[in-house]
C-alpha cells in the first residue's frame, strides 16, 4: 500500500510509521505533519520509504494534492493534550474538526480510503465502579474541549460515509504509552521528572483511572484495520489496562528505586475525567487482534529505559512544558 499518515510525527503516527515500515517491506509512505510542539522530523529521520511533507492539515490544496496518488490515508493529526484544549480550544476546533473536514473532501474527491484515528475520551467518563465499560454503542458525551473536538471529528466521518459514500473507518482507543510521546504527557512528565530529581506531580486526588494500552498494540490494530476494516465501522481498541494515577505513580516509583509514595498531589484539571474503560471483545473477534504487551509493568519498565537512552528526544521541550505547568499550579 502506500499510504498517507497525517500527524507521522508525533508520538502515535511515528511509532506507526516505523512498525508499518518494518512489518510490510512493500509499502509506502507519505507523512503530512505540520511539526508543532509535538512533532519532531527527526522521529523520522533515515527511514527508507518514507517521505516527510511539512504542511498544515488545514491547507486543504495541500491535503487535496497528497490524496491524489495514496491508497489509503492514516489519519492521526490532531491537537491532543486536554490541559492545553482549556487554554486554547479554538486551535482543538480548527485542527481537529476543519482539519478532518479537509480530510474527507479529499477521499471524496479521489476516492481514497480513510481511517480516522479517535479516543475513548469521547464517550465522557465513567464511576470508578460501573460494571459496565465503553461499547460501540455507548453515547457520545465528551467533556474537554479536546474530546468534543474529537467527537465533532467523528461526527463529520460517519455524515461523509453515509452522505458521500466515503470509504471510511473509525477507531476509538484507550491511553496509550511508549516511545516517542512528549513530555507534556502524564508518563513521560513522571519518568523525566525523576531524572531532574522532581516528585511526580499528580493531579487532584490520584483516584483517575486510565486504561492503558501499548502503542505497538495499538497501531498493530490499525494496520488490521486498513486490511480488514468495513466502510463505517467504529472499532473500540483497548488492552484490559485500567489502572488508577496513584497506581501508575507507585509502579513507576517502585522501578525507578524510589520510595512508593513519593509523589506530590497538585491542582486537579477543570472537568477531569474520572475514570475510562473499554471494551474491546468486538474488536478483538471482529480483527483477528489481540494486545501483545499484557503486563504493564514490564510495558512502563521498557519505556522508562527508553527515555534514560533518549534524552535527545525530550530535554529540549522539558523547561518550557514545566514553566507552562508551574503557571497552571502544577
Ligand atoms: P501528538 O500530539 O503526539 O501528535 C500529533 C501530531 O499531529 C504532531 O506530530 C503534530 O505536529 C501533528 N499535527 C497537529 N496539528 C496538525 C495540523 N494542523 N496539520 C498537520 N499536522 C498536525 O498526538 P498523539 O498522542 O500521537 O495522538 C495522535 C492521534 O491519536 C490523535 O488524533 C489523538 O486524538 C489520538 N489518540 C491519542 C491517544 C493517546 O493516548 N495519545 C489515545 C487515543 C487516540
Ligand atoms: O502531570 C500530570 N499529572 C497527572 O496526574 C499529567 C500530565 C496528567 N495527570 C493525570 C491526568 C489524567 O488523569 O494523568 C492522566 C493522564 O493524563 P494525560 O497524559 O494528559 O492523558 P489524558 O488526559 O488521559 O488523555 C490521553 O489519552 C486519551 C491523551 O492525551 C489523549 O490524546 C487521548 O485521546
Amino acid at each position: 500500500m502506500k499510504l498517507l499518515v497525517t500527524g507521522g510525527a508525533g508520538f502515535i503516527g511515528t511509532n506507526f510509521v516505523r512498525q508499518t515500515l518494518s512489518e510490510h517491506p512493500q509499502d509506502e509512505i507519505l507523512v503530512l505533519d505540520k511539526l508543532g510542539y509535538a512533532g519532531k522530523a527527526e522521529n523520522l529521520a533515515g527511514l527508507e520509504r518514507c517521505r516527510l511533507v511539512v504542511g498544515d492539515i488545514l491547507d486543504k490544496d495541500l491535503v487535496f494534492d497528497l490524496a491524489k496518488d495514496v491508497d489509503a490515508i492514516v489519519h492521526f493529526a490532531a491537537e491532543s493534550h486536554n490541559d492545553n484544549s482549556l487554554l486554547n480550544p479554538d486551535l482543538f476546533v480548527q485542527t481537529n474538526v476543519v482539519g478532518t473536514v479537509h480530510i474527507l473532501e479529499a477521499c471524496r474527491e479521489y476516492k481514497v480510503r480513510l481511517h480516522h484515528i479517535s479516543t475513548d475520551e469521547v464517550f465522557g467518563d465513567l464511576a470508578l465502579d460501573d460494571p459496565q465499560k465503553f461499547t460501540r454503542l455507548s453515547p457520545y458525551k465528551p467533556s474537554s474541549p479536546y474530546s468534543a473536538s474529537k467527537a465533532a471529528a467523528d461526527m463529520m466521518v460517519r455524515a461523509w460515509v453515509r452522505s458521500f459514500g466515503v470509504f471510511a473507518s473509525i477507531s476509538n482507543c484507550s491511553n496509550n504509552y511508549g516511545p516517542y510521546q512528549h513530555v507534556e504527557k502524564f508518563i513521560p512528565r513522571m519518568i523525566t521528572n525523576r531524572f531532574l530529581g522532581v516528585r511526580p506531580r499528580v493531579y487532584g486526588t490520584g483516584q483517575n483511572v486510565r486504561d492503558w494500552i501499548h502503542v505497538d498494540d495499538h497501531n498493530h490494530a490499525v494496520y488490521k484495520i486498513l486490511e480488514t476494516g468495513k466502510p463505517g465501522e467504529t472499532y473500540l481498541l483497548g488492552a484490559n489496562g485500567e489502572l488508577s494515577n496513584l497506581e501508575v505513580v507507585r509502579m513507576l516509583n517502585k522501578l525507578m528505586g524510589y520510595e512508593e509514595d513519593d509523589y506530590e498531589l497538585v491542582s486537579d484539571r477543570a472537568g477531569h475525567d474520572r475514570r475510562y474503560a473499554i471494551d474491546a471483545r468486538e474488536s478483538y473477534r471482529e480483527l483477528d487482534w489481540t494486545p501483545e504487551y499484557t503486563n504493564f509493568e514490564l510495558g512502563l519498565s521498557s519505556v522508562i529505559t527508553w527515555y534514560k537512552n533518549h534524552p535527545e528526544f525530550w530535554e529540549a521541550d522539558k523547561a518550557q512544558v514545566e514553566a507552562q505547568y508551574k503557571m497552571q499550579g502544577k
